[in-house]
């Protein structure tokens, strides 16, 4: 009896190939008539007394969705391969603009404050070329470095409203320095009223090299009190 080349053989065949090439999705791994009783094609259990019967039946529904035109393997990996792409899009705009909290809040105003001294998040991704909105809520003034710049490396003084007054030193390089909380522009601007300096503001810094920024707050007991954070570019 010739098994093969058969023309009756040639749908399951085609449906082995396209389970192999499938994979790794176990799901496309299993017997062929579980495939077909996972597509909603059959409705009750195929015959698990003989292999023979189940081989013969699946022949048969494998070419009857064949030939209806309802074989859904393609359809599924379609589906797969646009949610996929989709995701990736989604990512790509979720870290190409990121707001992050530089203070807590108008709401916290106590002794000392603590509760105003953090950077939300502390960890920031984003991708190059993308931006951080700062938005600054009371006394506080944004300083970010360049890369390879690490928090061990910030020396803070024992007294004194800021830590680097006016600029810190060439030692640790600045990608961004922010406006003075309502007490003149940064180093190397004129003063003026446009950029506004008042406490509460948003600053946008763009990012456009790959690389890990150390951000912090120039007010001393702000940064002591831990208010810091990293943006990771990538
Ligand atoms: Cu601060």
């Amino acid at each position: 009896m010739l098994g093969w080349p058969n023309p009756s053989a040639l749908p399951l065949a085609l449906a082995r190939q396209r389970t192999r090439t499938m994979r790794p999705s176990s799901f496309f791994q299993r017997g062929e008539g579980e495939l077909l009783l996972n597509f909603g094609l059959v409705a009750t259990p195929l015959c698990k007394e003989s292999a023979m019967h189940r081989r013969i039946a699946t022949k048969g529904l494998v070419l009857t969705a064949v030939t209806a035109g309802l074989f859904p393997l393609t359809t599924q990996a379609d589906d797969l391969k646009d949610r996929f792409k989709h995701y990736l899009e989604h990512e790509k705009n979720q870290t190409a603009s990121v707001t992050v909290a530089f203070g807590a809040g108008l709401n916290t105003a106590q002794p000392g404050n603590p509760a105003n001294h953090h950077i939300l998040p502390r960890e920031i991704v984003l991708r190059s070329g993308g931006v951080v909105t700062f938005m600054v809520a009371g006394f506080h003034q944004i300083i970010v470095f360049g890369q390879g710049v690490v928090q061990g490396q910030i020396a803070v003084p024992p007294t004194g409203v800021f830590i680097f007054d006016p600029a810190p030193p060439s030692s640790l390089p600045v990608h961004y320095q922010g406006l003075r909380p309502a007490g003149g522009p940064p180093p190397g601007l004129a003063s003026t009223s446009d950029p506004s300096n008042a406490q509460n503001r948003i600053e946008s810094v763009s990012f456009a090299q790959p690389g890990d920024y150390l951000v912090i707050c120039n007010v001393r007991t702000h940064f002591i009190d831990g208010m810091w954070a990293v943006v990771k570019v990538r």
